[in-house]
């Protein structure tokens, strides 16, 4: 069983360690492990057996328990009893040194994108702009033909396929690549990758478009699964959560297994909370406040907080393009927190933003 597939399973036994990213590494360093337990995750007697260990006992909402456990006492049980081998897994993956950061620039071949609509709307612009975005050090461009705003209203597909094919089919010509097409439709998606696109930016998550993980499994590329509440035209009207870290989670591992039921490749797969997507500020806030804990899951995070609007309210700037200054912050933050693809705009001033923020993590420059 691969190491993805045991944190798929997690999933079945409720267990997942969860932590601010900065706890992790120094429970690390102090030999113990916090497991974080649903309630019901395990028979009283195990837990009792559990909690017998444990050095300290923190309080956690909605009835979970959370422990803290000598390592040496769960590498002990790890060969017999599953959960332990599971609950070392997640946390080592949390706790791990984060990877270096690296930035997706955004081409929006759309005319309505909150931010850059029009830009990009021929292929001749789009290869403009892509060549100056990786000249800039974007390791990736993320082409969209359909906007996802708050309140956007769906495009029709075949619209949205016109829009995306010739624009990835020139980037990919200019030698620009490789390209991720952001798209929900695997009907698009399948057109953009026979144009060359290498990734396929799925913000459903292939949890509407029932050919989705299977169009990717078959392809073998890589895919962004995305978490997000609600649709587009209405996720802003009132997203609640009783824990939204924990629901994003949970969704993200969900997916997780959806994807290698699927037949993907787990080491093909990167994770996004979706920032924005069905979330208020403090939701926004909250997500961002903890985003190493999603490291648990295992894979890479992939994180879009450009020019978004809760940092337009934060920084009381209505004009999506002046919103650079609030953007680096929060990349800033996304990066000491473990992300390593961040999705942007302003890919010259984000590379300024991720170096800083990257050696003060070191250290060192990277
Ligand atoms: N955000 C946007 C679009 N796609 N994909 C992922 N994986 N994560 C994100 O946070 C994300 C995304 C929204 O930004 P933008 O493309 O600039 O705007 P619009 O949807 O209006 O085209």
């Amino acid at each position: 069983m691969t190491a993805a597939l045991d944190l798929a399973s997690a999933a079945a036994l409720a267990l997942a360690p969860r932590a601010v990213g900065r706890d992790l590494g120094r429970l690390a360093r102090e030999g113990l492990v916090r497991v974080e337990l649903e309630p019901g995750a395990m028979p009283a007697s195990e837990l009792a057996g559990l909690e017998r260990l444990a050095l300290d006992r923190r309080p956690a909402p909605a009835g979970r328990t959370v422990l803290l456990v000598p390592r040496s006492a769960l590498e002990e049980r790890s060969p017999s009893e599953p959960w332990a081998r599971l609950a070392l897994g997640a946390f080592d993956a949390a706790a791990s040194p984060p990877p270096a950061p690296r930035l997706v620039g955004v081409i929006n071949a759309t005319p309505d994108s909150f931010s850059d609509g029009g830009l990009a709307s021929t292929p001749e612009l789009a290869v403009e702009r892509g060549r100056a975005l990786v000249e800039a050090g974007a390791c990736m461009l993320d082409v969209g033909g359909e906007s996802t705003r708050p309140g956007a209203a769906p495009v029709d597909p075949d619209e949205e396929r016109a829009r995306v094919v010739d624009v990835v089919a020139g980037l990919v010509e200019a030698g620009l690549g490789p390209v991720s097409i952001d798209t929900r439709r695997a009907s698009v998606a399948e057109a953009a990758l026979d144009a060359g696109a290498e990734l396929v930016n799925d913000v459903e998550a292939g949890t509407r478009d029932p050919h989705m993980l299977g169009l990717v499994a078959e392809r073998g590329v890589g895919y962004v699964a995305m978490h997000m509440q609600g649709e587009p035209a209405t996720m802003q009207g009132d997203p609640r959560y009783t824990d939204v870290v924990g629901e994003v989670t949970e969704f993200l591992r969900s997916r997780m297994a959806a994807c290698v039921a699927a037949g993907i490749d787990p080491e093909r797969v990167l994770l996004d909370p979706g920032v924005g997507f069905g979330k208020s500020l403090e939701h926004n806030l909250e997500l961002l406040r903890c985003l190493g804990e999603l490291r648990s899951l295992g894979r890479p995070l992939f994180v879009g907080v450009s020019r978004k609007r809760f940092i337009g309210t934060l920084t009381e700037e209505p004009v999506p393009a002046r919103r650079a200054f609030g953007t680096a912050a929060a990349l800033s933050m996304c990066i000491e927190a473990g992300a390593e693809f961040l999705r942007v705009h302003d890919v010259a001033e984000m590379r300024a933003a991720a170096a800083v923020a990257s050696a003060i993590r070191e250290g060192a420059r990277p």
